[in-house]
C-alpha cells in the first residue's frame, strides 16, 4: 500500500505561496541520492580521506599528483551521476518564483545540469581547473589526460594545476557571496538543504535571511548544525520531501490564502 503523502504545516505552505523571493542554499545531501557521497556522514568522503590531508593548499603543495587524483576520480563520479528529484524540484521552484536564487556549496554541477538557472556556486565546480602561479584556466581535456596519468602542469608556465573549488582558509568567490547574502537579506523564505552547516561562511546564509525575516526552513535527514535556528526542520531525504512539497503547493494553488 501506498505511504501516505506527508502533511506540511500550513505556515510553510501559505509563506512558500505568497512567497515572491526566495534563496535556497544546498549542501552535499541533496546529491546524496545522486550517488556523490557526502563529506561528513558515516561513509562519507572524509570518513576516508581526512579534510586536511587534502582539501587545503598545503595539502595540494605537498602532494598535487594525490590531490589531483582524488579530484579526478570524483569529477568522473559526478560526470557519470544523474541530477536526481530533489534537484528537479528546485528547478520547478525556480520557474514559480519571481526572485529565485540557488546557492549551493557542492562543486558537483548538478544542479545546472537539471536546469536551474540562477545558481551560485560557493565552493567552485571540480570541473575546472586553474594554475596556480599564472592563473590561467586549464586546457579542455585536461582531466582526461590527468586520469590517464600524463604530466598535470600548465602548459604556458609549468605551474601545479589544481581544482577551482574553495580549500579551507580560503576566500570565497567575492560576487557570488554577495549575491548570496544578498537574496538571502531579501528572502521572503530560505530554505537549506541537505547541508551539516557547520562550514562557514555558507552556513551564515540561512541564519542571515531568517535575520531579515525571511520564513527559514530546513531539509536533511537529521537536524543540522543550525537546526535550531530554523523556522521548520524536515526529516526526510530530499529527493523525497522536495517533490512532496511541491506537490504540496501546487494542490493549494488556485486557493484563497486569506491574505
Ligand atoms: C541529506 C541527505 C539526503 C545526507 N537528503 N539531506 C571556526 C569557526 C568558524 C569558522 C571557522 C573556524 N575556523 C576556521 C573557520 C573557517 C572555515 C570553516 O568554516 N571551518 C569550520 C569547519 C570550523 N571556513 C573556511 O575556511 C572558508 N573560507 C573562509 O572562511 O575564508 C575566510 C578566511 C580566510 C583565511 C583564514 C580564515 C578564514 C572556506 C570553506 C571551504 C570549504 N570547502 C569544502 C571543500 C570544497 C572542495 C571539495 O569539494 O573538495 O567544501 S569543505 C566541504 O564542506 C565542502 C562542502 O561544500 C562543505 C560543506 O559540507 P556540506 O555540504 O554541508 O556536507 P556534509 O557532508 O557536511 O553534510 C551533508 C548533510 O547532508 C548532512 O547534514 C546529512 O545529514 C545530510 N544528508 N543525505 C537530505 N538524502
Ligand atoms: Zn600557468
Amino acid at each position: 500500500m501506498d505511504r501516505p503523502a506527508r502533511s506540511f504545516s500550513q505556515p510553510l505552505l501559505d509563506r512558500l505561496r505568497r512567497a515572491r523571493r526566495i534563496a535556497v542554499l544546498t549542501g552535499a545531501g541533496i546529491s546524496a541520492e545522486s550517488g556523490i557521497a557526502t563529506f561528513r556522514d558515516p561513509g562519507g568522503l572524509w570518513s576516508r580521506f581526512r579534510p586536511e590531508d587534502l582539501a587545503n593548499v598545503d595539502a595540494f603543495l605537498r602532494k598535487p599528483d594525490l590531490v589531483q587524483r582524488w579530484y579526478a576520480e570524483r569529477r568522473r563520479i559526478a560526470a557519470e551521476a544523474e541530477p536526481n528529484a530533489g534537484h528537479r524540484a528546485l528547478v520547478d521552484l525556480e520557474a514559480m518564483t519571481d526572485d529565485f536564487t540557488l546557492i549551493t556549496q557542492n562543486v558537483d554541477g548538478l544542479h545546472r545540469r537539471a536546469g536551474s538557472r540562477n545558481v551560485l556556486e560557493l565552493h567552485g565546480n571540480i570541473n575546472r581547473n586553474y594554475c596556480i602561479a599564472c592563473r590561467a584556466p586549464a586546457p579542455e581535456g585536461f582531466a582526461d589526460r590527468l586520469a590517464e596519468g600524463a604530466p598535470a602542469d600548465c602548459p604556458s608556465c609549468g605551474g601545479f594545476i589544481r581544482p577551482d573549488v574553495v580549500w579551507f582558509g580560503e576566500l570565497l568567490p567575492a560576487d557570488a557571496t554577495e549575491q548570496a547574502f544578498a537574496a538571502a537579506r531579501r528572502a521572503d523564505v530560505v530554505l537549506s538543504i541537505g547541508t551539516s552547516g557547520v562550514v562557514f561562511p555558507a552556513a551564515q546564509i540561512p541564519l542571515t535571511g531568517r535575520d531579515h525575516g525571511a520564513y527559514a526552513v530546513e531539509i536533511n535527514i537529521e537536524p543540522s548544525a543550525i537546526a535550531g535556528y530554523m523556522d521548520e526542520t524536515l526529516i526526510g531525504p530530499a529527493g523525497t520531501v522536495l517533490p512532496e512539497l511541491l506537490s504540496a503547493l501546487r494542490e493549494q494553488a488556485g486557493e484563497p490564502v486569506g491574505e
